[in-house]
């Protein structure tokens, strides 16, 4: 991007300021974001982010979610940031959303490096989930209906099953197989899904979505708010496993290396526990364990769905790394007990 394409967007949010640099962030599978400096003497940076509205259709539902979420953990004292888009909009141009974060200077991982810092993300989520305990969940829209539904997930790989073209659908014939015999773990999760207590639930609460205070390494911010929406525990806890547990992490090709740490489970339970433990259920608590393989599951299928799809939801930069994602998964998920 051009800093006067930059500057026309950003003016509409500050506009009063000029952008001097723009610097793309690859993280995250889905949205298209930069980071931008503003300012000649004194410079402050933003986060400038394109929607993907592909996939997020029902953006303006979602940021209608942010801020009442937003205004509730304001209430109750959340103790950690919880960046909602400035000015509280999205503008428009040339069909693209655009939308401006401000920029937390923090450290930011992609792999858990030890199980002070799983202890320390899972704290900030029970703390996220103690404050909206009494949030009305009514009042939040569903923007992405079924996001972890099981069973609609693998009538999604079955439609890309019928329409993969025959190099990858051969590829994929094993892992396929083996899914298969494995449908008994996603009956269990969409059946306590439908039992469990309705929360907010992040529904991405990957490693990189929690940021870190550079100084004390604490916890400071949660951030990537799209996803938020009504759900249980089950999506948050399971997702932390997933991407906690993995030091590899979900894009290593070391797929044999590929194995669940046992202490960091035990710190994002106990981390999660230390801030939220009086308000979940038994059913919850028991369960927590059984989200992160259920959860790793899910995320192997939708990753194998992806390939089978010719690429057409998560980004790649090269052509197998969905096939090698969904291989990672499903290492990461033989080695989770649940
Ligand atoms: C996507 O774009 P990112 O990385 O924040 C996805 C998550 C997956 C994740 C896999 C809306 O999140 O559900 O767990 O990739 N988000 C959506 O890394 O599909
Ligand atoms: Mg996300």
């Amino acid at each position: 991007m051009e800093l006067r394409e930059a500057n026309n967007i950003v003016k509409q949010f500050i506009p009063n300021e000029e952008v001097v640099a723009i610097k793309l962030n690859n993280k995250g599978l889905i949205n298209q974001t930069f980071i931008v400096s503003v300012g000649k003497i004194k410079i402050k940076q933003f986060i400038l982010q394109a929607i993907n509205t592909a996939i997020f259709p029902l953006y303006e539902k979602g940021l209608e979610n942010m801020i009442l979420v937003n205004n509730q953990l304001n209430k109750s004292a959340f103790p950690y940031e919880f960046p909602t888009p400035i000015l509280d909009k999205y503008i428009c141009i040339d069909s693209v959303i655009w939308r401006l974060f401000p920029f937390i200077e923090s450290n930011c991982y992609d792999v858990v490096l030890d199980k002070n810092m799983a202890f320390e993300a899972a704290k900030c989520l029970g703390s996220f989930y103690k404050s909206l305990h009494n949030f009305d969940t009514k009042q939040l829209h569903t923007t992405l209906p079924n996001f972890h539904n099981c069973n609609l997930r693998l009538s999604e790989l079955d439609k890309a099953i019928n329409t993969a073209n025959t190099d990858r659908l051969n590829h994929a014939k094993e892992l396929i197989k083996i899914i298969d015999s494995s449908r008994n773990i996603l009956k269990k999760f969409d059946k306590l899904n439908a039992e469990l207590p309705i929360r907010v639930v992040h529904f991405d609460a990957k490693i990189n979505n929690i940021l870190f205070d550079k100084t004390t390494n604490k916890a400071k911010a949660i951030i990537d708010l799209d996803t938020l929406m009504p759900g249980t525990v089950l999506s948050d806890i399971g997702d932390m496993i997933r991407t906690f547990s993995n030091t590899l992490g979900e894009e290593s090709k070391n797929i044999d290396g590929v194995k669940a740490d046992i202490e960091i489970i035990q710190n994002i339970i106990n981390g999660f526990l230390s801030s939220c433990k009086n308000i979940l259920t038994n059913e919850e608590k028991d369960n927590l364990l059984f989200s992160g393989k259920a959860i790793t599951l899910l995320q192997c299928i939708r990753f194998l769905t992806d390939y089978l799809n010719n690429d057409s939801y998560y980004k790649i930069v090269y052509p197998e790394q969905n096939w090698i994602r969904a291989q990672n998964q499903w290492a990461l998920c033989c080695s989770l007990k649940g």
